[in-house]
């Protein structure tokens, strides 16, 4: 069985004899070694975590079981958040383990059916509001301040600490942190979890070293990369379509401290990159997710060079959440008889 994030690092987070410990299976995902990328990037060695492994399918889940231990903790009966998909499908998820109400607010017709249907079955409270992520934000972030219901957005810094044990099973597989690693960049919360698990990791001598933080935006909800809120951020990665990211400040400070970047990618690079996870790599991640890999191509491309460098891209969400961006591409296919003949002729054998 899995320890969960809750045991496995409790030394790193801030629980107390009162914190409840419990798992869904969190954590320890797999760290996939790249078999055709690799060559393609010219890097040393390249690898995916596939973050969808997760009990809900994504990397939410590492902050929100801790993040729902503390609100328990507290005494809270009742947790809350705004999102574009994948934090109320984990929310709504710990919540129903734990006996919590969970109430989330999602933008209404861009967030992928997976993540809704999720949200639907585990049976959260669902608002949908007529408006973008950001504005559910600022909506929810109100309503926790004045009713009694916790936060379990990034701003909740109990979320921070969960995510940040995906860097240091980065190091505890492979014995010290990468020279890069590239990520998707939305509320920016991941980014800063990920460099404070490096940090700390790295301060208490299990890594010699700390990786360059190379985060990556849609271009149409690139706020980060262009120095100012987007007020009307669109991209088919509907996880990432954010235009005033609640972390910008310290995905900034990710950024210079690692000395990394935060630049983005187009919706055209992000397809490719996800298409070509699938297809050379036998990886199914969410169009957001391919945001890691389409930077790695695109920096690559330009003439970086990751020759004798160790890179890790962070593959955040399960591609079956978003079926449908996979099926709408897909075209019709042929139809014909269930007869042998008619089969062979059609694979070209006969
Ligand atoms: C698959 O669920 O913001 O930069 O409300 O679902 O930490 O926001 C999701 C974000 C990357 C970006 N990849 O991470 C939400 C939400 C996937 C995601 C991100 C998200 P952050």
């Amino acid at each position: 069985m899995k320890s969960g994030v809750l045991a496995r690092y409790k030394d790193y987070l801030n629980l107390t004899p009162q914190t409840p410990m419990f798992s869904m299976g969190e954590g320890d995902t797999p760290l996939v070694r790249s078999r055709t990328l690799e060559k393609e990037t010219g890097c040393g060695e390249l690898y995916f975590k596939l973050e969808g492994c997760n009990p809900t399918g994504s990397f939410k889940d590492r902050g929100m079981v801790v993040a729902v231990a503390k609100a328990m903790e507290a005494g809270s009966k009742a947790i809350m958040c705004a999102s574009t998909g994948n934090t109320s499908a984990s929310a709504a998820a710990y919540a129903a383990y734990c006996g919590l109400t969970a109430i989330i607010m999602v933008p209404e017709g861009k967030i992928a059916p997976g993540k809704l249907a999720q949200a639907i079955v585990y049976g959260a409270k669902i608002v949908q509001i007529d408006g973008n992520f950001d504005q559910a934000l600022h909506l929810v972030l109100k309503l926790t301040e004045t009713h009694p219901v916790t936060l379990v957005n990034s701003l909740n810094p109990h979320r921070i600490e969960g995510q940040k044990t995906a860097a240091f099973e980065i190091i505890d597989v492979l014995g010290d942190a990468p020279d890069f690693q590239f990520i998707p960049v939305g509320n920016a919360g991941n980014i800063t979890a990920y460099w404070k698990g490096y940090v700390e990791y790295y301060k208490s001598g299990k890594a010699k070293r700390r990786p360059k933080m190379m985060g990556f935006q849609a271009e149409g909800a690139a706020p980060i990369v262009r120095g100012h809120i987007v007020e009307q951020p669109q991209t088919i990665a509907t996880a990432i379509r954010i235009g005033n990211p609640a972390s910008w400040h310290k995905a900034e400070a990710a950024r210079d401290e690692s000395g990394g970047i935060i630049d983005m990618v187009s919706d055209a690079q992000i397809l490719e990159a996800y298409h070509l996870m699938a297809t050379k790599e036998g990886i199914f991640g969410e169009p957001a997710s391919a945001a890691s890999l389409a930077g790695l191509l695109k920096l690559s491309r330009q003439g970086s060079d990751f020759s004798g460098k160790r890179v890790v891209c962070i593959v955040t969400g399960n591609g079956l959440k978003d079926a449908d961006i996979a099926l709408k591409d897909a075209g019709q296919f042929a139809r014909i008889s269930p007869k042998m003949e008619d089969v062979e002729k059609m694979l070209g054998w006969r």
